[in-house]
């Protein structure tokens, strides 16, 4: 009676430090992915205002209005084919394409469009690739303080 007392009681403390380390792991490796994104989300979004604002960008006979977009961090960027033929739009130089808020080509054919997030500040570019010489460029201010 004595030692199976005894076996069990060991056994419920093996289980009770199983689950009080497993949990532990748990909620610090939780917490530091949390505040891990929270610090990069602080970092790469550190908005400009409280009211982002949705600038409109339209492709018509195949030119790009307005050519230059001005906007500051967090705003987004609607660019619209409204031409009767596909596109590819692409960030950066023709040559090079450099990936913006994780696009780096996007198909439009007449009518549709793609929305960016402005995530990043400096001054960018965007073409159609397949005729390139269909391009703007759009400057991020970040925040003023
Ligand atoms: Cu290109």
């Amino acid at each position: 009676m004595h030692s199976t007392n005894g076996k069990l009681k060991t056994g419920l403390i093996i289980v009770a430090a199983v689950v009080a380390i497993g949990g532990t792991i748990f909620g610090s490796t939780y917490l530091g992915n949390r505040l891990l994104n929270q610090k990069a989300t602080g970092t790469s979004q550190t908005c400009a205002s409280d009211h982002p604002v949705n600038h409109k960008v339209v492709i018509q006979n195949d030119v790009v209005t307005p050519k230059n977009t001005v906007a500051s961090l967090c705003d987004t960027l609607t660019i619209t084919d409204l031409d009767n033929k596909e596109r590819l739009m692409a960030f950066g130089v023709h040559s090079g394409h450099v990936p913006y808020d994780g696009v780096e080509e996007k198909a439009l054919s007449k009518g549709q469009s793609l929305t960016i997030t402005l995530v990043q500040a400096g001054n960018f570019l965007f073409h159609d690739h397949e005729q390139d010489e269909v391009r703007g460029t759009f400057t991020v201010h970040a925040k003023q303080d």
